[in-house]
């Protein structure tokens, strides 16, 4: 497949069709149907769940919150192959790969209600926090390689980053460390075409950006990232090509982000209806959808009910993060070092006087 799919023959892998149909039997990955209904059901759950959150932040409930919505296929097919044993780096727009290795949604929430605790992942194991720095993931993943393979252990890194990202040192940092030792990363650029208000044809004069891994010396593949079969296939060729020894893998997974970049966001303003009508015909969960339907192992009656019991559970979940206890401010300088020095030590003191000196202030300006 790295062969045929060199980024230099300028091809795209894919497997079905925006009408749901397969369009190369023999490119199929190896799945069975019920994995593919759960990838499916967790595809919606994501899906759910981020249109969910859009409402609440508009509520002023939640912080600002980047939505996945449109880029489903790749997190739903890193959940179907990733193990416990396997470790996730993500960026920011991975949660349906976040809760299929134990994340949970409330953590999210705590994140993006600005807890300290939304990064520590209680029933998860092997996931780095979120990275808003952004690429700077990467160089993590790239250590973590390092190790995994200088210690002689059998498992794989999933390191995600944005179209974006790629113009950012860390990520040919990364890369470049990675392939010199031969790595077991799998590093996946979600190309939703664009950074922020960027267009991808302004991030870089390269054809592609898998091509990069042709600089490194290292495979790389063009995908599909809105058909979940491509997509799977590639992680399950890449995940063999790491096991041999020949990692690390760069995949381009051609997305697009039907939402804003962030709540804060408004797209509108530097992309066009056209444009995004276009891409609302490769969307990932109606493509899986109409496979599934085709093939008698989903119905609209059980979409409409499953999406019922979502809704309940992501308010559950949210409304479980919105009485957590209030946030101290001091829990800023908590985290960093095991031992605070003197410096943030000072800082924190200036702040809790502050803090004293503000309420005394609001106490007498209320007596007036
Ligand atoms: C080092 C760094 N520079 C700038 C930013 C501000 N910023 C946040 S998201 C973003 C765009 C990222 O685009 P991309 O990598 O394509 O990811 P996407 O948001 O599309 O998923 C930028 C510039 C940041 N967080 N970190
Ligand atoms: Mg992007």
């Amino acid at each position: 497949m790295f062969t045929e799919y060199n980024p230099i023959n300028k091809l795209m892998f894919q497997v079905m069709d925006n009408h749901g149909k397969i369009i190369n039997d023999k490119l199929m990955p190896e799945v069975s149907d019920q994995r593919v209904v759960k990838a499916y059901k967790d595809m919606l759950f994501a899906r759910t769940a981020d249109l969910q959150i859009v409402n609440y932040q508009r509520q002023g409930r939640i912080f600002t919150y980047p939505p996945n919505y449109g880029q489903e296929a790749i997190s739903g097919a890193t959940a179907s192959i990733i193990e416990e044993k396997d470790w996730l780096v993500p960026a920011f727009r991975e949660m349906g790969a976040m809760l299929s290795k134990g994340v949970t949604l409330k953590e999210l929430f705590l994140l993006f209600m600005g807890y300290e605790e939304g990064n520590a992942y209680k029933n998860a194991k092997k996931v780095l926090p979120i990275s808003v720095p952004i690429a700077s993931q990467l160089l993590h993943a790239a250590g973590i390689g390092y190790e995994i393979k200088y210690n002689k252990k059998k498992e794989l890194v999933y390191a995600f980053v944005g179209d974006g990202g790629t113009s950012e040192g860390d990520f040919h940092e990364a890369i470049n460390f990675a392939g010199v030792w031969k790595v077991p990363v799998i590093f996946i650029i979600q190309n939703n075409q664009y950074g922020i208000s960027t267009p991808v044809s302004m991030q870089t004069a390269s054809e592609s950006l898998a091509i990069k891994a042709l600089a490194y010396g290292v495979k790389g593949i063009q995908v599909d990232g809105n058909d979940y079969f491509a997509m799977l296939k590639v992680l399950q060729e890449s995940k063999k090509a790491c096991e041999n020894g020949e990692g690390p893998i760069l995949i381009e997974a051609v997305t697009y982000r039907k939402g804003a970049h962030t709540t804060s966001d408004d797209p509108t303003k530097y992309r066009t209806k056209e444009e995004e009508e276009s891409w609302h015909k490769k969307d990932p969960l109606d493509r899986l959808n109409k496979y599934l339907q085709d093939k008698g192992l989903w119905s609209d009656k059980e979409e409409e009910k499953i999406i019922e019991q979502f809704k309940k559970e992501v308010d559950r979940q949210f409304i479980e993060a919105e009485n957590f206890p209030e946030y101290k401010p001091e829990e800023i300088f908590k985290y960093m070092y095991s031992e605070t020095p003197q410096e943030l030590k000072d800082q924190e003191h200036k702040l809790m006087e502050f803090y004293r000196w503000k309420s005394e202030k609001i106490a007498q300006t209320s007596k007036k």
